[in-house]
């Protein structure tokens, strides 16, 4: 830990305890200590390594300070800290983060408005209302409305698919720049997140300057916000934080472990560490002054006798114990898929025809897919009824002549209603091969009611696939609220297979909820309700996150052949 980010940690503890009306005395202790933390010209790693107790001897700093230095140098954490952040409301803290408003004033603005929250703070800022305070003026107000504005435009985590899509070009240009031995995208875009706060790029390079001024100089590059020799940080044209970091090849994998985080894991990792008296950090791993590894990432891991674990697990949920008793899963992979089991056509309100989708599919070398349009109760989709559903039965029987390898099965994506029946008559659903069903309607009841809604669409015996669990748009609608171990339960007990639906701002049921299902014993299926042939690239994400909640392929019921998938839904 750097001497910079411990100096930022007692700032911050200092903060929190000022916002909390804390004794003076106290808020003071740590800002001094962070003063002499931060402008101090050795490293405190340096100094604890030599003399553990000359800390005490700095100013301001006595030995409970001391102690709590030396405990976040091990562990990279200030358990205070934590305290603290849990106890002050979230809004207060964030309010922090905007440029003239500081501990006194988030305080004096809390305790005179009622303000509590930055939406808050806007408001009584557009309404006059901050300028009547006391030491506050018409000029402060406006600084304070500038920065919330900026920070709406920073605060936002984007979507796995959309930061791939801004980074895309940056990421090929360092490639293909001098200097830069090896690349990878690290963070939680590495781990396949289903958001990321920011991109982490991480190069090998023994000629960092050169690295980083291409970087800095990048047409897609808006804004500079720290500039370094081996340590800058962007936001992009799109609004996009990149964080790059340049390190010596020796370090890279330490290095390449370290910023895939996630931060949990880290910590955990460099624990088994210390136990096995190694110091593991970003530069490699020790054993006292002495580099024994940190070339690759492998080494990082088999230096606490684990093998290698896939970044889309290392979110500490388990993944260090699995590791070290050999169950790991073997995580399925997109060679794996053999299907796409939710396409709609532009019989509904999809943007290709039935044969243009067939013909892509076909590309994919794909195995079998299912057309699944919308029914009649959507009525924006043009959702089709008995008849609609006739007349591209018979367009499929067509299709199916000239596609020769390729199964294609006749489907759809049936609304449940509200009381949880189907929106077509038995008759009709007995003629599909692949049934789906799926709430767009009436999200807002309650839990209990959403839930007896599913459950019941899942006794129906036509039902095969669960479309879409949640009904969550990732940034712009929240999930309806459903007891999912109850899904899950129901699922298993009728023999549903959940999708996984890949649509990025969807990716539809999230990781945690795949972890369930896989331990219940439920098969997964990932699917792309792709709208237009494009879409179907999307599989990958769903893919991704399969990953995240631990599917083996056995788990992901279209990665069978198209015989077993027949047998899986068959009831
Ligand atoms: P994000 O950007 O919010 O989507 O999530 P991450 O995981 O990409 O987080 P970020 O960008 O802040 O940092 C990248 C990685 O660097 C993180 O996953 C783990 C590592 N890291 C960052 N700060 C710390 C720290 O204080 N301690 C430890 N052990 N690792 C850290
Ligand atoms: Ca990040
Ligand atoms: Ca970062
Ligand atoms: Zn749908």
């Amino acid at each position: 830990m750097e001497n910079i980010q411990i100096a930022k940690t007692f700032e911050e503890v200092a903060d929190l305890l000022e916002i909390q009306g804390a004794n003076p005395f106290r808020v003071r202790a740590y800002r001094n200590a962070a003063r002499t933390i931060g402008t101090l010209g050795t490293p405190v790693e340096t100094i604890l390594k030599n003399d553990g107790h000359a800390l005490e001897e700095l100013p301001g700093i006595g030995a409970d300070l001391a102690g709590k230095i030396t405990r976040m140098c091990r562990t990279g954490e200030l358990p205070l800290l934590t305290q603290l952040t849990h106890k002050t409301p979230e809004s207060l803290v964030a309010m922090l983060r905007i440029p003239g408003v500081g501990p006194k004033r988030a305080q004096l603005i809390y305790r005179k408005l009622g303000v509590k929250t930055l939406a808050q703070l806007e408001k009584a800022a557009r309404a006059g209302r901050l300028s009547t305070l006391r030491g506050m003026g018409k000029t402060l107000e406006q600084t304070i409305l500038r920065g919330i504005d900026q920070d709406k435009a920073h605060a936002a985590r984007v979507p796995l698919a959309e930061a791939e899509a801004y980074v895309r070009p940056l990421v090929a240009t360092l490639r293909a720049s001098p200097g830069v031995e090896q690349l990878d995208v690290a963070g939680s875009f590495r781990r396949r997140s289903e958001t990321v706060g920011d991109v982490d790029i991480l190069v090998a390079s023994s000629h960092a300057p050169t690295v980083a001024r291409t970087f800095l100089r990048d047409p897609d590059v808006k804004q500079v916000l720290a500039r370094g020799e081996t340590k800058c940080s962007v936001v992009l044209r799109s609004g996009l934080q990149v964080d790059l970091r340049i390190v010596p090849r020796p370090s890279y994998g330490s290095a390449l472990h370290y910023f895939t985080g996630s931060k949990p894991h880290n910590i955990a990792i460099r624990l088994l560490g210390v136990k096995r008296h190694l110091k593991i950090n970003e530069y490699g791993v020790f054993r006292g002054t002495r580099q024994i590894g940190g070339r690759t990432e492998a080494e990082v891991f088999e230096a606490v006798g684990l093998p290698w674990i896939p970044p889309e697990l290392r979110e500490s949920r388990g993944e260090i114990e699995a590791a070290r008793a050999g169950y790991l899963p073997r995580l399925v992979e997109l060679a794996d898929i053999r299907g796409d089991l939710q396409m709609h056509t532009d019989a509904t309100d999809g943007k290709n025809t039935l044969a243009e989708m067939v013909a892509a599919c076909q590309a994919r070398d794909y195995e079998y897919i299912a057309i699944t349009d919308h029914t009649k109760a959507v009525r924006v989709a043009g959702g089709l009824a008995k008849a609609g559903f006739h007349k591209q039965s018979r367009a499929i029987d067509i299709v199916r002549k000239h596609a020769s390898k390729l199964v294609v099965f006749k489907g759809a994506e049936v609304d449940i209603l509200d009381d949880g029946s189907l929106d077509l008559d038995d008759d009709t659903l007995a003629e599909f091969d692949v049934v789906i069903v799926s709430i767009h309607s009436r999200f807002n009841m309650s839990k209990a009611e959403m839930t007896r809604r599913i459950v019941r669409a899942l006794q129906h015996p036509h039902a095969h696939i669960l479309g879409h669990p949640t009904g969550r748009l990732i940034g712009k609608r929240e999930p309806y609220p459903v007891d999912m171990a109850e899904v899950i339960k129901a699922a298993r007990d009728y023999g549903v297979l959940l999708e996984i639906n890949a649509q990025p701002d969807r990716l539809d049921l999230n990781d945690l909820h795949i972890q369930m299902a896989r331990q219940a014993g439920v098969k997964l299926v990932i699917s792309t309700d792709a709208h237009r042939i494009q879409e179907l690239e999307c599989i990958r994400y769903g893919v991704d996150q399969a990953r995240r909640g631990w599917c083996e392929a056995k788990d992901v019921a279209n990665t069978c052949r198209v015989a077993a998938f027949r047998k899986l839904i068959e009831k």
